[in-house]
């Protein structure tokens, strides 16, 4: 199981070999749970690429640039974002998710938003498309492992979503839920000998969290609609967070009076906490978070206090000990 999964990278193709002297390791230790329960899809290695999605899977998809909330910085590449992602529900590899999500079917997909609401609703992916505004934005995203990536992200603010439900006055966090579905998803299948994560992938966000105009609901990049393995048809962006909390192809949106679980906290809760803010001063116990590797670029760039987006989100914290609350 584990040797098919890594079967299509040979050794050359991988630049870090420290890396490749780990995973080999953990070959031939047979030590499946070790893959998963480390890193939110944080490998460093060079992934061997699939083709780009095919043209005739491609679609355009309009939006209004909202310079306001856009940085100023080069764009990832669209090969890049659409061949190098972490969505262990298809695979663990860099280039797995680009491969093997390709018949992942998107339509009819329904999104539900109940718990502390007084107007629980399901919502189809067509009439969120019709009822929202599309805005382009560029937001840094930063991934745990510590890379990182510009992306030109289509979508709506999460608020506008979560306000047409009406939620009542015990809505403190918000849960967030992705599709489980194994016959479509082969990492679903694999239980310890996969990732070793719990399904369905489940994330959580304070309610101010939740409601702040940075976050978003992501139907679409460099202006077409979401690649699969990007979290089609529908998933969350927040920019000050570590990737993991943006959460794909999300079928449920839950209001709940106390904290919800969240995948990678019940895989490693010593390693990642419920917030998760993007903060070069709090190390992961494994490796510092100081630095990151744009994706594209060679040498590393400092990484910033929540990503880039103190200004806009510090006042969330205040008061709080963001040491004790990682
Ligand atoms: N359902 C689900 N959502 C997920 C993940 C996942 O494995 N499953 N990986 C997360 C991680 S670790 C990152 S860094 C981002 C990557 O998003 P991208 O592939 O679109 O760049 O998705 C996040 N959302
Ligand atoms: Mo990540």
């Amino acid at each position: 199981m584990i040797k098919k999964h890594h079967s299509d990278i040979k050794p050359s193709e991988i630049t870090d070999k420290e890396t490749y002297l780990n995973r080999r390791q953990f070959l031939q230790g047979g030590a499946a749970l070790a893959l998963g329960l480390g890193l939110p899809g944080c490998d460093a290695s060079e992934p061997k690429l699939a083709a780009p999605p095919p043209a005739s899977s491609r679609k355009k998809l309009a939006s209004t640039k909202n310079g306001a909330f856009s940085i100023n910085e080069a764009q990832t590449s669209y090969k890049d974002i659409t061949r190098y992602n972490n969505f262990y529900e298809f695979s663990t590899d860099k280039a797995g998710p680009a491969k093997l999500s390709k018949a992942f079917v998107t339509r009819p997909w329904t999104l539900t938003v109940d718990g502390e609401v007084s107007k629980p609703q399901t919502f189809d992916i067509e009439d969120i498309l019709k009822s929202f505004p599309l805005e382009e934005r560029i937001y840094r995203l930063r991934c745990v492992e510590a890379w990182s990536m510009v992306i030109p992200w289509i979508g709506f603010p999460l608020a506008d979503l979560i306000k047409k439900t009406d939620p009542t006055s015990r809505a403190k966090y918000v849960a967030f839920e992705t599709l489980y579905d194994p016959k479509q998803m082969p990492g679903q299948q694999t239980g310890l000998f996969g990732s070793g994560l719990k399904w369905p992938y489940v994330e959580g966000l304070r309610i101010d969290e939740a409601m702040h105009p940075l976050t978003l609901l992501s139907v679409g990049l460099y202006g077409e609609v979401l690649a699969n393995q990007n979290g089609a048809p529908i998933r969350l962006v927040v920019p000050w967070k570590y990737g993991f909390k943006s959460i794909k192809s999300i079928v449920k949106i839950t209001l709940l009076e106390k904290q919800p679980p969240t995948t990678w906290n019940i895989s490693a809760p010593r390693e990642y906490g419920f917030y998760s803010n993007v903060n070069p001063k709090v190390p992961h116990p494994r490796w510092s978070q100081a630095r990151e590797r744009r994706i594209g670029e060679f040498s590393k760039r400092k990484t910033l206090m929540f990503n880039g987006y103190a200004d806009q989100v510090t006042s969330l914290y205040t008061g709080m000990d963001l040491k004790k609350f990682y």
